[in-house]
């Protein structure tokens, strides 16, 4: 019985265990566009998109919403949907700098593959600021004083989807340096097979036949 107990909790474990992978991190290539420019009037004076020099101030925000930016044609077409027509992206596996012109923006695009459904988990550090999309739909978005430590944002998704994404960043900056962190982690969400499944579910019917026969006697 005790016996039988502990074989089932060990396959339940082996069912549920999964471990975390490295997916990207500051080495990860990517598509890269450097050709943004200072893109303080894109959203302003007075959005999210602060004064070259600080000119603007240098806030604490962090965006409740997608800041539903009017991009302009350097990032092509529809880069949030794939389509870089026009832009000035650089072609898939580009070197992504941790740092880059001060006061302009810059947006990178990392396309990854999960192998199953997946929780991800996403620690990123920015001098000054940073918005984040995965597949075209808004994550997160914050600007702070200088500054990129890789614990600074920390964004946890759950149950993405297996097959292809895109984690869509636009970096910016308003003066002083410029500096970015990154990792991202998936872990799996395991699924327990059928075949364990049966095993569990033999472990389980053993256990009641045992309660039955023992209340029998
Ligand atoms: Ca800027
Ligand atoms: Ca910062
Ligand atoms: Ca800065």
């Amino acid at each position: 019985m005790k016996l039988k107990i502990a074989i089932a909790s060990a396959l339940f474990a082996a069912s549920v265990q999964a471990h975390a992978v490295l997916i990207i991190d500051n080495s990860t290539t990517g598509r890269y566009n450097s050709g943004l420019g200072d893109l303080a009037a894109m959203d302003g004076p007075g959005g999210f998109l602060l004064g070259a020099g600080s000119s603007e101030g240098d806030p604490t925000t962090v965006l409740a919403a997608d800041p539903g930016f009017t991009f302009t044609p350097e990032f092509g077409a529809d880069w949030l949907n794939g389509d870089y027509t026009g832009g000035t992206w650089s072609a898939a596996g580009a070197a992504i700098p941790g740092s880059w012109t001060v006061n302009t923006e810059t947006a990178i695009v990392y396309d990854f593959f999960l192998g199953s459904l997946s929780d991800l988990t996403i620690d990123v550090g920015v001098d000054n600021g940073i918005v984040l999309w995965l597949d075209g739909t808004f994550l997160f978005g914050a600007t702070a004083s200088g500054g990129a430590n890789l614990n600074e944002y920390d964004i946890n998704l759950s149950g993405i989807a297996a097959g292809n994404h895109a984690l869509q960043i636009l970096r910016a900056d308003h003066g002083g340096s410029t500096g970015y962190a990154i990792e991202v982690n998936a872990e799996a969400v395991q699924v327990p097979e059928p075949a364990t499944l049966g095993l569990i579910g033999l472990g389980l019917f053993g256990m009641a036949l045992s309660r039955r026969r023992k209340s029998a006697t």
